[in-house]
């Protein structure tokens, strides 16, 4: 048990505030990312933003990640967006309709409602836990009992959610994780992608309209329109393979290992490990899981950059490291199991002029992108930005690593940046600006987890 933090005044209209938020955003049985940009269900936000509802109510929360999971594909990919079927087509782009203009995919689930075909960081298990955790603190024995028949309906799921990462994503057997598109790295324009991206040669495909820039202000918010070429072209090629794992992972244009993705899965194959013993699963399952968080950490191992004093992402194309001084770096931070020597270099780099030692920054959180990184952008999106989300998993892999000043730090100076700015998707990290979408819901679930902190759960 952590150790809670002490209550600050303004905490309960925080806490409120938040609450509000997910409930205008609450679709009855799933959540909006965010009102107007966001208006489906993707996959890592509502496993995370199950541990801000389990501080309102546990089964709801439950809830969230058992009707993401009711769209799992054959194979055991969790969809990257479960399209709601009552947003209006020109809402979002690319919507279900772009997806499924080529005709059904062999591996999708029964329709509607449609799912894209890609997928998104494994955080869904470490959702599935935390909400049975903070049932246990809440105390109320019925829903505790309840929670603990969701892990049991849910634990086949997220296995074979997590066996399909690390068979058709990993045929290698490196323990890293193998994407297609950076929208299943969830950091979609970051510096880490770029050099990959260059070497895509875009073909011949329709005309397109993007919608996301209706939502935002300042079109630098976003991604340009460069990058979004490259983002339908890819989804050309992948709706051009009928999505065929084994035309992939041979000659798909992007093929990356990313390692924030390997490291959330390696946090996720822990907390199934927790979920195998309270569901009784057999030994035998423990024991692949364990394989699978050792081979993690091994490859993770393998993608260290001794210059940076980070963890690099791999292209499986060129066979080359993909240099980018990002939060992804950080990646053995959550993946845990490190040496004090790697952990002592990790902290040092995260102190460093590249990241919290740079004066500029408003408040001590990392920036996405590392301000000393040439491709560093302060509004654009996964380019600079902080982003609670970030802050969050940092946050958790501090506690577990026994760092729990550093966890208190990042907890008090996001809730602040929160307190100043709203609820926004992301900041600009010299003045605090709230930017992207406002009332994100994650950035609400991420407060709710805050404010409970160590508090036994609320509300
Ligand atoms: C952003 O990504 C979507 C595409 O998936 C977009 O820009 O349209 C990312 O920040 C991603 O990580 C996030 O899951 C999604 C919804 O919040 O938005």
């Amino acid at each position: 048990m952590h150790v809670g933090r002490t209550p600050e005044r303004g905490d309960e209209d925080l806490f409120l505030e938040a609450m509000a938020v997910l409930r205008r955003n609450d679709m009855g049985d799933w959540t909006k990312a965010a009102p107007e940009l966001y208006p489906h269900q993707w996959s890592w936000d509502s496993g995370l933003i199950s541990v801000g509802l389990a501080h309102l109510d546990p089964l709801r929360a439950a809830q969230e990640i058992r009707t993401l999971f009711r769209s799992q594909w054959r194979n055991g990919k969790v969809p990257h967006i479960v399209f709601n079927p009552l947003a209006p087509p020109e809402s979002y782009f690319p919507g279900a309709e772009h997806w499924t203009s080529a005709g059904d995919f062999p591996d999708a689930p029964t329709a509607p409602p449609y799912t894209s075909a890609l997928c998104q960081p494994p955080v869904h298990a470490t959702g599935a836990l935390r909400v049975w955790e903070i049932s246990c603190e809440r105390g109320e024995e019925r829903k505790i009992e309840a929670t603990e028949r969701f892990l049991r309906e849910i634990y086949p799921g997220l296995l074979a959610w997590h066996r399909y990462l690390l068979t058709d994503r990993d045929p290698q057997g490196t323990g890293l994780v193998t994407i297609y598109h950076p929208w299943e790295s969830g950091t979609d324009n970051s510096p880490r992608w770029d050099g990959a991206l260059r070497a895509v040669e875009v073909g011949e495909m329709p005309g397109f309209r993007r919608q996301d820039l209706a939502h935002v202000d300042d079109p630098s918010e976003r991604p340009t329109d460069a990058d979004y070429v490259r983002y339908l072209w890819l989804v050309e090629v992948i709706k051009a393979y009928r999505c065929d794992e084994r035309k992939l992972r041979r000659s798909h244009p992007f093929r990356v290992k990313d390692v924030l993705a390997s490291a959330i899965l390696v946090r996720a194959n822990m907390d199934l490990a927790r979920i195998s013993s309270i569901v009784g699963a057999p030994e035998s399952d423990r024991e692949t899981i364990s394989g699978w968080i050792s081979l993690g950490r091994r490859g993770l191992e393998s993608c260290w950059d001794e210059e940076y004093g980070l963890c690099l992402d791999r292209d499986v194309v060129s066979g080359e490291p993909l240099r980018a001084r990002t939060f992804a770096g950080f990646s053995p931070l959550i993946s845990g199991g490190l040496s004090e020597e790697r952990k002592a270099r990790l902290l040092e780099t995260l102190d460093s002029k590249h990241f919290l030692g740079d004066e500029r920054l408003a408040r001590p959180l990392p920036p996405s992108t590392s301000p000393s990184e040439a491709l560093f952008h302060p509004r654009s999106y996964w380019r600079g930005p902080v982003w609670p989300v970030v802050s969050w998993l940092l946050w958790r892999a501090l506690l577990d690593l026994g760092e729990p000043s550093r966890a208190r730090k990042l907890l008090e100076e996001s809730l602040d940046g929160v307190r100043t700015g709203g609820f926004a998707e992301y900041f600009e990290p010299f003045t605090g600006e709230p930017l992207g979408s406002m009332d994100q819901s994650w950035t609400a679930a991420f407060v709710l987890d805050w404010l409970n902190h160590g508090r036994g759960g609320a509300g």
